[in-house]
């Protein structure tokens, strides 16, 4: 097993949702954690609790991943005992609307793929030559089930998640040789603020989307990344796939009927 005490843990999105619950996940294991979202009044909020109740080292800052000199700017200037990053977890993603491709808006399609691939590969590649250098490491990307099969009105969404694939695929080539791993966890449907954004703020269209069945805790998802993080040196778990009990795929989902 790799223990996790005292590794630095770096968790964007960490904010709400997925991202959230892996810094507890990771705090809950000894981990120090770098988090990292826009929203700095809730990461600072987060950084009180995991201190009180982990007792592990917390920094947190606002960053979006889509400003690449920021992104740069935000891990060269790391205090020196934060600099040494173990673990990356690329997880700051957002889906916006469920248009058809014809009819789409084009600046939502640029926030998904300026965040879900390039704010990605901004991070990847400010966090990746310390890792390279120190010889050790871990990737872990917050993939999705449409990463791996399209559904009407993903279009976009559904091609940033491919390519997060890809990227995935292409990192663990590309550090073949070091001991530096690359792991994906890709889940189907998880309760989070995700339908919140992607319908911008439209709690009643949101909370339809898991109507009559039990999706994913965010919590599921951040196990799920733990367990890749704590295999033993020689496991690179690559790919993960979480489905909700009651979804069998993007687009087959078993739902009660309301009583
Ligand atoms: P949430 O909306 O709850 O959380 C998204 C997080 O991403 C927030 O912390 C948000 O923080 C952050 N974020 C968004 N844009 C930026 C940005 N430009 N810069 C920095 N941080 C950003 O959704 P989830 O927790 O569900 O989503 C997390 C990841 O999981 C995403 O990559 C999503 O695609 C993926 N996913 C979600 C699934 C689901 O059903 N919920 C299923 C499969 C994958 P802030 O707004 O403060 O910047
Ligand atoms: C989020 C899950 O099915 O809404 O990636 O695309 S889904």
């Amino acid at each position: 097993m790799t223990n996790l005490l005292g590794k630095i843990v770096f968790i964007t999105g960490a904010s709400s949702g997925i991202g959230l619950a892996c810094a507890r996940a990771f705090a809950a294991q000894g981990a120090k954690i770098l988090l990292a979202a826009r929203r700095l009044d809730r990461l600072r909020t987060l950084s009180g609790e995991l201190e009180k109740t982990f007792g592990v080292p917390v920094l947190a800052f606002s960053l979006d991943v889509r400003n690449q000199p920021d992104v740069e700017r935000a891990v060269r200037e790391l205090p020196p005992e934060w600099e040494a990053i173990d673990i990356l977890v690329n997880n700051a993603g957002l889906s916006r609307g469920l248009d058809k491709l014809h009819e789409g808006s084009v600046p939502d399609w640029e926030e998904m793929i300026d965040t879900n691939v390039k704010g990605l590969l901004y991070v990847s590649r400010a966090v990746l030559p310390g890792m390279v250098r120190r010889g050790s490491g871990h990737v872990i990307n917050i993939g999705s089930i449409a990463g791996q099969e399209t559904y009407p009105g993903g279009n976009v969404y559904c091609a940033t998640k491919f390519a997060v694939r890809a990227l995935s695929q292409g990192l663990r080539m590309d550090l073949l040789g070091t001991a530096i791993r690359v792991s994906s966890v890709d889940p189907g449907m998880v309760e989070t603020e995700f339908s919140l954004v992607r319908y911008r703020g439209d709690a009643e269209r949101a909370r339809k989307v898991y109507e009559g069945l039990t999706p994913l805790l965010p919590e599921d998802v951040a196990e799920a990344a733990v367990f890749c993080a704590t295999r033993p040196p020689r496991v690179d778990v690559a790919n993960i796939v979480l489905m909700p009990t009651d979804q069998a795929s993007a687009l087959l989902s078993s739902r009660r009927p309301k009583s």
